[in-house]
C-alpha cells in the first residue's frame, strides 16, 4: 500500500446521475444552473471530479452535445475541477450518442468494460461498443476511466491492454451494489482491488446502502471515492441526503479522519497523469 500522507484521496462528486428523479429525490440537480450550482458546492467540499450527465429540459437523461457543452462552461466559470463526461448514458443510449459528446473534450470520460443486468434491464457494451467508445476517448486526448462492475469486466480491461493499442493510462472505478451486479461488500471490494498493480490509480463507487462502508475502506485501503446522488440519495437509512456537498463533506471528514489529505483539483490531475 502506498504511504497515506503521499496519497492523497480524490473524490468524485457523480451529481444527477441518469436514472434518478425529483420525484425520488427533491435535491436532485437537474437543469443546467442547478448541476454546476451543485458541482460547485461538491469541489467547495472537496470533490476534484464531476461525474457529468445531464438532462434534457423534461428532466430525462440526455447526450445532447449542445447540454453537455452548456453545464461544463457553467460548472467551470464557478469553480475549477476535473470534468468527467459519462458515456453510459442510460440503458439502452445508442453508441453514437454516448460519445458524441467526447468532441467538447472533457479531461475525462467513463467507458464500461462490459454489458450486465442492471435494475430490470440489460445495460449493453459489448466489445464491438467498448472499442469504439475507446477509440472516441483516445481520438480525443481524453484521460479513460474503466467502470468494472464485475470480475469480468476487469479481467476484459486487461485483456485489451494485453492485446496492445488500447490505452496507455487509465483510471479504475469499481462500481458495487447496482442491482444486477456484484454487491458492495468489503470482501468483494478486496478481492477486486487484489487483482490491480499496485500503482494502478482506482475508486469505488458504492450504490445505495454500500456507499458509506465502501468509502470508508476505500480510503482505509488507500483508494479513492466516488460520492452523490447519481449512486445514493440516503445520507442515512431513510433519510434523504439535501446536497451532494453532504455526501462530500462526509468523504472528507473520513478522508481526514483515516490520516489522508482530501486532494486538490491540482493534486488529482498529477496522480492521475491528467
Ligand atoms: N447510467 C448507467 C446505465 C457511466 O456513467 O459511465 C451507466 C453509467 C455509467 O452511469
Ligand atoms: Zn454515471
Amino acid at each position: 500500500m502506498k504511504s497515506m500522507d503521499k496519497n492523497p484521496v480524490i473524490i468524485t462528486c457523480a451529481v444527477t446521475g441518469a436514472e434518478l428523479t425529483k420525484k425520488e429525490c427533491p435535491y436532485l440537480p437537474i437543469s443546467p444552473d442547478e448541476i454546476a450550482l451543485s458541482a460547485k458546492d461538491a469541489v467547495l467540499s472537496g470533490a476534484a471530479i464531476i461525474h457529468l450527465h445531464v438532462r434534457d429540459k423534461a428532466g430525462r437523461p440526455s447526450q445532447n452535445t449542445d447540454i453537455f457543452h452548456e453545464v461544463t462552461e457553467k460548472i467551470l466559470a464557478l469553480t475549477d475541477c476535473i470534468i468527467q463526461f459519462s458515456t453510459g448514458g442510460t440503458v439502452g443510449t445508442p453508441d453514437d450518442l454516448r460519445i458524441k459528446p467526447l468532441l467538447l473534450k472533457p479531461h475525462m470520460a467513463t467507458i464500461s468494460m462490459g454489458s450486465m443486468n442492471f435494475g430490470d434491464d440489460i445495460y449493453k457494451n459489448s466489445l464491438k461498443t467498448i472499442k469504439k467508445i475507446a477509440g472516441a476517448i483516445r481520438q480525443n486526448n481524453i484521460m479513460p476511466e474503466f467502470e468494472i462492475f464485475d470480475l469480468a469486466m476487469l479481467e476484459t480491461a486487461q485483456r485489451l491492454q494485453k492485446a496492445g493499442g488500447f490505452f496507455d493510462k487509465f483510471h479504475i472505478n469499481f462500481v458495487l451494489g447496482v442491482k444486477g451486479g456484484t454487491c458492495g461488500s468489503i470482501k468483494n471490494l478486496a478481492y477486486l482491488t487484489d487483482y490491480l498493480k499496485e500503482t494502478q490509480s482506482w475508486s469505488v463507487s458504492g450504490i445505495g446502502k454500500y456507499q458509506l462502508p465502501l468509502t470508508a475502506h476505500a480510503i482505509a485501503m488507500g483508494g479513492h471515492v466516488r460520492v452523490g446522488f447519481e449512486d445514493n440519495i440516503f445520507y442515512k437509512k431513510g433519510e434523504i441526503a439535501e446536497s451532494n456537498a453532504d455526501f462530500v463533506k462526509r468523504a472528507a471528514r473520513i478522508s481526514n479522519e483515516l490520516d489522508r489529505k482530501v486532494a486538490t483539483v491540482s493534486e488529482a490531475k498529477k496522480i492521475l497523469g491528467i
